[in-house]
């Protein structure tokens, strides 16, 4: 076995940890990052782009979009995975050639993704040759390794699983003429007894080195419920694995090297989608393992087991981290086209803005549990933190009542002293304890949102970003500057302080909401007058002048006032309306 790990370095290093720098004069960033490739699941196209699809893409867009923000090397690849019996199944029942039919369903995905802004930087079809030819490299290493073994394989097979199934797996139950039948446990798919000779995969062999692998990175797999499932997977035996079907039972898919009867399960086929985009097997050292694996819960057992296990066999490490998330329900209940509740992902954009959907699936989505939709929450939270709070405090500061010459605003140090220094008790100073509180949360929240996207919890770094919002309407409204006399020189000081320092807040805010509101993040950042190459973390000074240092900002021309940051949504207004001119899929 041999692990690759780049440089020899530890995973901290590789990963790019970032360690704030606790200087009480300013905080910068200490930069130290390497490339990171962050994927989705390559997505089945047997059926068309869901809710559950999106909400994966979402977060791995936002920690792509994220990472971009700190000046990493980063890439995000999504794509379709197209092969398999169910797909064979869905084209004869569309009266359409496989290929044909997966194009169709893989343009629908692509069409949602470019709808809802995923960044992605690559788009991997499964039917592309060059996958092909990984996956026929990849499983030649894994048999010149010796992993690969023929057998005879039998047991109970459930076609629409595409999976046999250990005898724990299966029940027997009564069908409706009264005869007993075996069903999958999980699936409730039957099930019957098939015996075929295929290729197995030694993944009995890798108990204990996945064990080892789980217990010398603690934080490969999130969030920690999710890794504690897979150390339960791991107490039991696991079976050598079937990794190819009979070309009678299975066309459509790639054929094992060397044997035109056998085609390759698609499941392995899939996985192997992660080395093709990272260039496997000449390119992929740049990106390999520095890969962020983005996951639901029902596809775990594939990329917490058998895909590290793959690539153990095949020499190489098991990907630096797997996010695993939770199902969205509809108002409580399992999403089912029979229950008709099921959530159109365009539509949602249609109703509630592209960056609305975006901020509500991504704010309210907890990773560990199962998240609820439903439209009177998602118009409660997007018009009480993006219109009231967020789009409330950008109006008040640029308000022409306030600001008529409409710029940054200046800072005042006489007016708000450093807290540090203790001679600086001037009687001029107006800011109280609460105003140095609400500077060192904001002060601390890119470090504090870095840390929650180093564990995907995406939801908690809006939150603490929601929170300072807050606080900054908090101290704007407790210095009542509307009330200040910007014709006498001492008032207007502080009015010049108060504009600047909620300026610099908003500023702040801007630059860490663009991974998930690309579209307000924008439009609040060019209200401000900053510059597009002033939006990055690299080298973020919030309060520059508080410090004492110089702040490009200070007094600058703010821009064109383009309207409404997020409108207010009308709950009354039912979720069935439709735009026409947004296509339906
Ligand atoms: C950044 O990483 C390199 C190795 O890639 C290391 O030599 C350097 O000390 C690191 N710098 C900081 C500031 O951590
Ligand atoms: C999605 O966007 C890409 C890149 O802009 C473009 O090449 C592609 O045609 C778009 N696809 C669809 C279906 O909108
Ligand atoms: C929504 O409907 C309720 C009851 O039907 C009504 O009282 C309320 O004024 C409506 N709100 C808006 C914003 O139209
Ligand atoms: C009328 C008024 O108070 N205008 C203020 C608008 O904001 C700028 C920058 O803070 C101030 O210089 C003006 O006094």
């Amino acid at each position: 076995m041999r692990w690759v790990c780049r440089g020899g370095l530890p995973a901290w290093l590789r990963c790019g940890f970032v360690f704030p720098v606790q200087a009480h004069v300013s905080r910068r960033w200490v930069q130290n990052c390497s490339g990171t490739l962050f994927t989705t699941p390559i997505f089945y196209v047997n059926a068309g782009p869901h809710l559950g699809h999106v909400y994966s893409a979402l977060l791995a867009d936002s920690l792509h979009r994220e990472r971009a923000l700190r000046d990493c090397a980063t890439r995000l690849s999504t794509g379709t995975d197209e092969h398999g019996l169910k797909i064979q199944q869905a084209a004869e029942a569309a009266g359409k050639a496989p290929y044909q039919f997966c194009s169709e369903v893989s343009e629908q995905f692509r069409a949602v993704f470019n709808h809802t802004l995923i960044s992605y930087t690559d788009y991997i079809r499964t039917t592309e040759e060059h996958h092909k030819r990984t996956v026929e490299k990849f499983w030649t290493v894994l048999s010149e390794r010796g992993y690969i073994y023929k057998g005879v394989y039998e047991g109970w097979y459930s076609t629409p699983d595409e999976s046999f199934l250990a005898e724990s797996q299966v029940m027997g139950i009564q069908d409706k003429q009264g005869n007993v039948i075996k069903v999958s446990t999980e699936s409730g798919h039957q099930v019957h007894w098939t015996k075929e000779e295929n290729y197995m995969f030694k993944l009995s062999d890798f108990r204990p080195l996945l064990l080892k692998w789980l217990e010398t990175h603690k934080q490969a797999i999130y969030p920690e419920n999710f890794y504690q499932i897979v150390l339960q997977w791991l107490q039991e035996d696991l079976p050598d694995l079937s990794v190819s079907r009979e070309r009678s039972r299975l066309k459509w898919g790639i054929p094992v090297p060397g044997d035109s009867q056998q085609t390759i399960y698609v499941w392995l086929d899939a996985l192997v989608n992660y080395l093709t985009v990272a260039g496997y097997p000449e390119a992929h050292h740049s990106w390999w393992p520095a890969v962020h694996h983005v996951v639901g819960k029902d596809i775990l057992k594939f990329h917490a087991i058998y895909w590290p296990a793959f690539l153990m066999a095949a020499g190489l490490a098991p990907p630096d981290h797997i996010f695993v998330h939770s199902h969205w329900l509809a108002s409580g209940q399992k999403m089912s086209k029979s229950l008709g509740n099921v959530v159109d992902p365009m539509d949602c954009c249609d109703q509630y803005t592209v960056d609305g959907f975006r901020y509500f699936l991504l704010r309210h989505g907890v990773p560990d549990r199962d998240c609820d939709y439903y439209h009177e929450k998602v118009v409660q939270l997007l018009n009480a933190e993006l219109a009231d709070a967020l789009g409330g405090l950008l109006n008040r500061c640029c308000a022409s009542s306030i600001n008529s010459t409409q710029s940054y605003g200046f800072f005042s140090s006489s007016c708000f002293p450093d807290k540090h220094n203790c001679f600086d008790k001037a009687a001029s100073a107006r800011a109280m304890e609460e105003d140095y509180q609400l500077i060192e949360f904001v002060e601390n929240l890119p470090t504090e949102v870095q840390a929650r996207y180093e564990k995907c919890q995406i939801y908690k770094a809006l939150e603490a970003i929601d929170a300072c919002v807050r606080l900054t309407n908090k101290f704007f409204q407790r210095h009542t500057p509307w009330k200040l006399d910007s014709t006498n020189p001492v008032e207007k000081l502080w009015l010049d302080t108060i504009i600047y320092v909620t300026m610099e807040c908003l500023r702040t805010y801007g630059t860490l909401l663009q991974p998930v509101v690309p579209s307000i993040a924008d439009k609040l950042l060019s209200r401000l007058g900053v510059a597009q190459n002033e939006r990055t973390l690299k080298d973020f000074l919030f309060l520059a002048r508080y410090h004492g240092k110089y702040c490009p900002f200070e007094g600058r021309e703010l821009g064109p006032d383009t309207g409404v940051l997020f409108n207010r949504l009308d709950q009354n207004k039912s979720r069935k309306t439709k735009d026409p001119s947004i296509p339906k899929l």
